[in-house]
């Protein structure tokens, strides 16, 4: 099909349907074009001398034999840089105003943080010239004590920041009806309270980072490349940290192999090979190692929760009070202190909740920086209340999908204000999880857990639930600014129909893996009625698409995509205007169906929109005060967020005698409202399940007490291969939004916010029996023999 032939009819729909990705053939035959791949003639390579030290004072550095070296072009130490710095690391969430937002530059001058921490880079002519001499560079470090728990952290026994003068980062209060609260607990029929740890997890893109920043020919400006999930947020930071004006800087962000939020960031490696291009008037290059990828990239997670459900005699829940440490590690980054605010709104869940109140307290460690991973506080959040709700269930004596029933916010409720103020835009909890409940047959599985429990043995079958609600979009600008966060939540696109009838899309999202060409151009292709083949998206350019608020958040859908369709509405206004005066119609008559226009009354009438687009450019005949071309851009900011939400179900075989659990069945029902592209969709949650399956069952940045992180590489990190993963049966609802004129919702974390608390309510299930009431996360052989113990009585 082309351009220039319609489609005519509804039955060619393209939304909702399966279309394979656009982006893929080129990814999957090695054509993608990686930051790495870059032909860059002169680069300079930069390594970057790190800290073996958790927590030292530098005393001295000797860069002497570094710089004799062979091919080492220039040593340098955080002093050398200091007078390149115009502002300290951006950090874009001042969430209290006494925050502590302590002095951090990407070398640091005299004391190292974190096992990783930049002491010095070199750059040379090549990356092994660069790296060799790395370990020539002689520093004196004076070791000061590590501090890696949160509560030995708050002591203040050993501050890690002089400036700041504790460990203590800030505290947040939800501040709702403390009152109410108050009496929830002491009308209480039942109460119950959850100790769980959310384990610091690597979020270990395929495609670590990787930078490198050129010089234009002429004049001062720059372009800098790097794997990014946010090049317009990227630009911005670097002209601030600078000093630079942003109309220096262009940056790209080519080929992205994931970043799951962990290049929802800017960091230090960026600014270094920024300023030292700028500085040197040469090209100048990083590439991170798999190591550096676990000690230099932020960490997910890393928060100690405790949570209080008060109910009436039926398990109603009548209150919910939570208290939470973060781990903020060494230094701030990007949106660090914000991670734990994002999941506050979310620590009621799915349920009908009069009363609540949440604190956080953010603390300094001698650990990596934790920031966003996908979820970035809501997996915690719906870890938390649907741990406690099975908390609840055995508490009340009751079934934990009848506890869930008795609590869900009803259809008719909606659209529903939260005791928390925000309101949610549609759901039908009920229903996902009836679907879930069946598809996963777990009546039969109950009564197959019964029969075997009264046959003994020694291997448990474990049946665990989850419902959840995502607050995803991020959002209307208006909402983040009382949240203090200092970026937009808009999205911009424009959209162009060419002359010979192809549409162009410009987006400021910035996909990494998600599909967005196949999703934009399925979105303009029912719009505008043209091939998907036929719509080019362009993207991840500062030059090309000026206007970004860039990928993550689930937003991007919701936000960006919105906004294409938006473009097009407006394109296709325009479009209405010329073709109602080529035809010598009135606008008001004419219909766009197929792509074309046809007059109501008129059937020998008609004009296709390839045909307008083309008397657009040629402007010979246009009606009075309409501008030439078929063009439209259109800057959303979506009146709220959008608010997927499903349920996940599974069974687990936990063996008593080894510890080892294996998951026999998973079945996810999400809502994610209209589908653009089930197949995405699918994909999506797919791999958000494998994340959070990953952290109940597998992953966990361990550190020892001295700081140094433990599983710092493959061998020891147990990110799950595919014969690891259990199968999944996807299940849907679909339950539009209203908020936005496509009716989606986002999709992009589903599957990791409903996935931990899912695994891990099987595997307490299965032991529950024995008396096991809790699983710290992962639940490897280790932590599930100490949990039998522990329910045994023993130490
Ligand atoms: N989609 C759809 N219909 C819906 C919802 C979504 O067809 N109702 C499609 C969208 O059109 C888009 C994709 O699903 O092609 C994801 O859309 P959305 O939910 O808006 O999420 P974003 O595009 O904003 O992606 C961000 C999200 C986040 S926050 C993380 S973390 C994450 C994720 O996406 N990291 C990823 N998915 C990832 N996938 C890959 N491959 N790599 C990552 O790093």
């Amino acid at each position: 099909m082309t351009a220039t032939e319609p489609r005519t009819d509804e039955a060619t729909k393209v939304t909702g349907t399966r279309l394979l990705r656009k982006e893929d053939p080129a990814l999957l035959t090695g054509e993608g074009r990686y930051t790495d791949d870059l032909q860059i003639p002169g680069a300079l390579h930069m390594s970057v001398v790190r800290s073996p030290f958790a927590h030292a004072r530098i005393t001295s550095i000797d860069t002497a034999d570094a710089l004799a070296s062979p091919g080492v072009v220039a040593v340098y130490t955080g002093a050398d840089l200091a007078d390149l710095w115009a502002d300290q690391m951006p950090m874009a969430w001042q969430v209290t105003e006494d925050m502590h937002n302590p002095p951090h530059f990407p070398v640091t001058q005299d004391t190292a943080r974190y096992v990783g921490d930049a002491v010095a880079v070199v750059l040379a002519e090549s990356s092994v010239a660069a790296r060799d001499a790395v370990d020539l560079v002689d520093v004196d470090y004076d070791p000061l004590p590590a501090v890696v728990d949160l509560e030995a952290a708050l002591t203040d026994e050993v501050v890690i920041h002089e400036s700041a003068g504790t460990n203590k980062a800030y505290t947040w209060d939800l501040e709702i009806d403390e009152a109410a609260v108050a009496k929830a607990f002491d009308e209480a029929a039942h109460t119950v309270t959850g100790h769980f740890v959310q384990q610091r997890l690597l979020p270990m893109p395929m495609e670590p980072r990787a930078v490198a920043c050129v010089p234009e020919p002429f004049g001062g400006g720059l372009t800098l490349y790097s794997a990014t999930q946010i090049p317009h947020i990227l630009k911005v930071m670097t002209a601030v940290t600078l000093g630079m004006s942003e109309a220096d800087i262009r940056v790209v962000a080519p080929s992205v192999g994931g970043g799951f939020g962990s290049k929802l960031e800017v960091y230090a490696e960026e600014m270094l090979c920024t300023a030292l291009a700028h500085k040197l008037r040469r090209p100048v290059r990083w590439l991170e190692e798999r190591s550096e990828n676990a000690q230099a990239t932020i960490h997910g997670r890393g928060q100690i929760q405790e949570i209080d459900l008060a109910a009436d005699a039926d398990g109603k829940v009548t209150g919910v009070r939570v208290r939470l440490l973060a781990d903020m590690g060494a230094y701030l980054q990007l949106i660090t202190p914000g991670i734990p605010l994002l999941g506050s709104f979310l620590y009621c869940g799915v349920y009908d909740i009069p009363a609540f109140s949440f604190t956080c307290t953010g603390v300094f460690t001698t650990m990596t920086p934790t920031d966003a991973y996908r979820g970035a506080g809501r997996p915690e959040a719906t870890y938390a209340i649907e741990r406690g709700m099975d908390l609840l269930a055995r508490e009340v004596g009751v079934d934990p999908a009848e506890i869930r029933r008795r609590n869900y916010i009803t259809h008719d409720q909606f659209p529903y204000t939260a005791v928390t103020g925000l309101e949610y835009d549609s759901g039908n909890h009920e229903s996902a999880a009836q679907i879930a409940l069946d598809m996963a047959g777990y009546d039969d599985l109950r009564a197959e857990q019964a029969k075997r429990r009264e046959e003994g043995g020694t291997r448990h079958l474990g049946i665990g639930m989850s419902s959840y609600f995502e607050m995803c979009g991020l959002a209307p600008s208006r909402v983040l600014a009382s949240l203090n966060y200092s970026a937009g939540g808009w999205e911009s696109a424009t959209v162009r129909m060419m002359p010979t009838g192809k549409v162009q899309v410009v987006s400021g999202a910035t996909p990494h893996g998600q599909g967005h060409e196949t999703s934009w151009s399925m979105i303009v292709a029912d719009k505008l009625g043209v091939s998907p083949d036929d719509v080019e998206v362009l993207h991840s350019d500062t030059n090309t698409s000026p206007h970004g608020m860039d990928t993550y958040g689930s937003r991007s859908l919701p936000v960006g995509g919105v906004a294409v369709a938006l473009a097009c509405d407006q394109v296709i206004d325009k479009a209405k205007q010329i073709a109602a005066h080529q035809m010598e119609a009135s606008a008001d008559d004419l219909e766009l169906s197929g792509g074309v226009f046809t007059v109501r009354g008129s059937p020998d009438k008609e004009m296709p929109m390839a045909a307008v687009a083309f008397e657009a450019f040629t402007a010979h005949d246009l009606p009075d005060g309409v501008e030439p071309n078929l063009t439209a851009q259109v800057t959303y900011d979506p009146p709220n967020f959008s608010w997927p939400f499903g349920t996940h179900v599974c069974a687990v075989e936990v063996d008593e005698e080894t510890g080892a659990v294996e998951v026999r069945d998973y079945v996810a029902v999400d809502d994610c409202g209209t589908q653009i592209n089930p197949m995405i969709v699918e994909g999506q949650v797919h791999g958000g399940i494998v994340q959070g399956l990953a952290q109940a069952l597998f992953e966990e940045a361990v550190y020892d007490a001295d700081g140094n992180l433990q599983a710092g590489s493959l061998a020891e990190y147990l990110v799950p291969a595919a014969p690891d993963v259990p199968p999944m049966r996807l299940g849907h609802s679909v339950t539009p939004s209203p908020t936005n004129s496509l009716g989606v919702k986002g999709v992009g974390e589903a599957g990791t916010i409903g996935a931990a608390s899912t695994v891990i309510n099987a595997v307490v299930d299965a032991l529950s029996h024995k008396g096991v009431t809790e699983m710290r996360m992962p639940a490897s052989p280790l932590h599930v023999w100490e949990a039998l113990q522990a329910a045994r009585g023993g130490d």
